[in-house]
């Protein structure tokens, strides 16, 4: 069956794989899963047909056959249900992988968000030095705990899973905070889940349609 998923047309990260696309390539090229992508111009995010895929009209989306899903972590969640290799065959393992998942999407993720709010929408205001400084507080205090968990293991609970690939992610977007680097721990463990085969094929794909679509 024909799995399609969306994707920006133009991506305002430039092809540097940090639109959530990135995520559902990635599961697809890791568990060997080839996938067609449907590429949504700005101005069809409204619009009825893309609604129709994500009520909140964003991307990524996920079709398969009658199933439609938004959502990236739900999407990347059912593709590692769906197929082999992402998740634990024994139950407790499985189920402490899905809670990664939703530690990643839960509690890692929303401060980080935050800080590109404070970076993009709060530019210029009186506050923003403030808010930067309080996020920034909120965003090491979570690292510190992730580094405290993660130690020298290799990844998140035992074999690389879902999990890695939505934290990973996610901690991708602190490129460029100067944040990471004070967390070698986490610097290599992006290093390592990047230089998969899987990841770097999903990178390609992304940076091959903002090279196409970016004039
Ligand atoms: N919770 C949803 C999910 O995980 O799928 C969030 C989806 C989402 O925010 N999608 C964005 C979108 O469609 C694209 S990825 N936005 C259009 C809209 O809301 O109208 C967001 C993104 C783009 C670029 C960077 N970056 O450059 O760092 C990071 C995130």
């Amino acid at each position: 069956m024909t799995i399609t998923i969306t994707a920006f047309k133009k991506s305002f990260d430039r092809g540097v794989g940090l639109a959530r696309d990135m995520r559902v390539r990635w599961a697809l090229e890791e568990v060997g899963q080839p996938y067609e992508v449907r590429l949504v111009p700005w101005e069809k995010f409204k619009e009825e047909a893309h609604l129709a895929r994500n009520p909140f009209g964003q991307i990524p989306t996920y079709e398969e056959g009658d199933l439609t899903l938004f959502e990236s972590g739900a999407i990347v969640l059912h593709i590692a249900e769906r197929f082999p290799g992402l998740l634990p065959k024994d139950a407790d393992a499985r189920a402490r992988a899905i809670t990664w998942i939703f530690a990643a999407l839960g509690t890692i993720e929303p401060p980080i968000i935050d800080r590109d709010v404070v970076e993009y929408m709060e530019d210029g205001k009186s506050w923003q030095g403030e808010r930067f400084a309080m996020v920034d507080e909120r965003i090491r205090g979570r690292l510190d705990q992730l580094v405290a968990r993660l130690g020298d293991s290799e990844w998140l609970d035992c074999d690389f899973s879902a999990a890695d690939i939505i934290m990973v992610h996610v901690l991708r977007r602190l490129e460029g905070s100067g944040i990471l680097e004070e967390y070698p721990t986490l610097v290599a463990y992006i290093t390592r889940a990047t230089a998969r085969p899987a990841y770097k094929r999903a990178f390609a794909a992304q940076l091959a349609v903002w090279e196409a679509n970016k004039e």
